[in-house]
């Protein structure tokens, strides 16, 4: 991250939140930031005077309310502009219960300090110019990594890879713009652009590398939500039994009865660094009872959410037109999504003829089990989702739909400034979708931000962070 010289810092009132999880564990850390931070957590501090040591030590002593003890800590001092938000800091490493911890930071608070809003402390480097937005939001990202790819393409944009890509873009923009600048100084001569092609040029890289951001889209979106990945079929299909198998523990009910699962559940699954979130449901079937008919449509709907759909067939016996019309309906909700069509109960196939028909059938078969098919449904779920491309963690994914729309609009005014540029246009009309595409990158890195992108970007923080 980059280093702000002090000037550049604002030390707003202190404000102080437990930054660990609530929970028993070995310690908790209370965080307090702002102006003041330092002396305020003096006056509770039994040990050395807090207020006359160096940046980035830490002290031993005691945190008191009025003559009693609240608990033993240690205390870290991080004097401004070196810390976190870059504000002067004070974290301090107490006693790791619940109740404990809890005293100790209303102890902090009564010293005139104010509980600290979600993300608030990461918002006050961001303002300070500690870190571009998009680093910012890769601080959420990290914690909420629910894989180890996630891990990766979080800390990329922790990095700052995103804001690299965006300044390069603008850069490229900026260069274009000073050029259409300098012929409009000519306009009066009425001449053509002298630069006409090298600007095509410019603005053809800028798009296509705009372009190949946005390609990563689509497999960022899966690795930072994970896949939403949906089994229907009939009842007693196997759909309970394959999730409980893909997952290797009893997660879901099974039983011969057919109508066993009513609802819909959920379970993470993860695979190769990706995570599934496996949903299983209701086995459809054209119903006239009412709870049953509820269960379908949540099914269903579930489809509809999904990006991976698993439609799973019992292969021992022959399909039927109710099994065509349950199929369709579920196509009809498919649009746009993966979907595999999975026969089950492979073990029960025992002569050759039914087992050509339910490959012709489905993309593969399988059976929960013997086990046979399993690691390969597994392999073929992950290389569908992903389109059969491999996921290179070494380069930057765009995880985000902000950061998606944010390149798509730049991407769409550089093209109409190409478009002006062909159609013979002046070069005030190209200056304008520049300008437009520079401020639509600059909502990326934060160099153009409003209240709400903020307060909509730093209310899904946790309080503490
Ligand atoms: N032989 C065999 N039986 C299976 C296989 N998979 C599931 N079954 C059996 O099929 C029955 C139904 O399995 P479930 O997993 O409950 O089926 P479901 O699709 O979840 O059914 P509903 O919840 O009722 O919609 C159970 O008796 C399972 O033991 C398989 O691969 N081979
Ligand atoms: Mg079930």
């Amino acid at each position: 991250m980059k280093e702000p010289q002090s000037d550049h810092i604002t030390q707003k009132p202190p404000v102080a939140a437990i930054a660990t999880a609530l929970g028993e564990a070995g310690i908790s850390v209370i965080r307090i930031s702002g102006e003041g931070a330092i002396d305020r957590v003096s006056q509770v501090f039994h040990g050395k005077k807090l207020g006359e040591q160096k940046t980035h030590t830490a002290h031993f002593g005691r945190i008191v309310d009025g003559g009693r003890i609240v608990d033993e800590v240690v205390a870290t001092i991080f004097r401004t502009p070196k810390s976190y938000t870059g504000e002067d800091t004070v974290e301090i490493s107490c006693h790791g219960g619940v109740l404990v911890t809890q005293e100790v930071l209303e102890t902090i608070l009564r010293s005139g300090v104010r509980h600290a809003e979600p993300g608030e402390f990461t918002q006050r480097a961001f303002l300070n110019g500690k870190m571009e937005l998009s680093q910012a939001e890769a601080v959420a990202d990290m914690i909420h990594a629910r894989s180890r790819i996630a891990v990766e393409a979080a800390s990329q944009q922790l990095e700052g890879a995103l804001g690299r890509h965006v300044r390069e873009f603008r850069q490229q923009i900026i260069d274009a713009t000073a050029m259409v600048e300098l012929e409009l100084d000519f306009v009066e001569e009425d001449v053509e652009f002298a630069n006409k092609e090298e600007l095509q040029r410019l603005l053809g890289d800028v798009d296509s590398e705009i372009g190949k951001l946005l390609e990563t889209y689509e497999t960022g979106r899966l690795v930072k939500h994970g896949v939403q990945t949906v089994f229907v079929g009939r009842p007693n299909a196997g759909k309970s039994t394959l999730m409980n198998t893909l997952m290797g523990k009893e997660r879901a009910i099974v039983s011969a009865t057919a109508g066993t699962t009513r609802d819909v559940i959920d379970a993470d699954w993860s695979y190769e660094g990706l995570t599934f979130t496996l949903t299983d449901t209701a086995g459809l079937r054209e119903t006239a009872d009412e709870i049953e008919s509820e269960g379908v449509r949540r099914s269903e709907s579930a489809v509809t959410k999904a990006d991976l759909i698993i439609y799973l067939k019992d292969v021992s016996e022959p399909p039927d037109e109710e099994e065509e019309r349950l199929l369709q309906r579920i196509l009809e909700r498919a649009e746009g999504k993966v979907l595999l069509k999975v026969g089950t109960k492979k073990d029960l196939l025992n002569d050759d003829s039914a087992a050509v028909r339910a490959e012709n059938w489905c993309h593969m078969v399988v059976s929960a089990i013997d086990g046979s098919g399993i690691d390969a449904l597994k392999k073929k779920m992950r290389a569908s989702v992903l389109h059969n491309r491999e996921i290179d963690t070494g380069k930057l994914l765009v995880t985000s739909s902000r950061h998606r729309d944010g390149l798509e609009k730049a991407r769409h005014h550089v093209r109409e400034a190409m478009n002006a540029l062909d159609s013979g246009m002046t070069g005030d009309f190209l200056s304008i979708d520049l300008r437009a595409a520079l401020n639509e990158l600059g909502t990326i890195t934060g160099e153009i931000t409003t209240e709400d992108l903020l307060e909509s970007i730093f209310s899904r923080f946790c309080i503490g962070k």
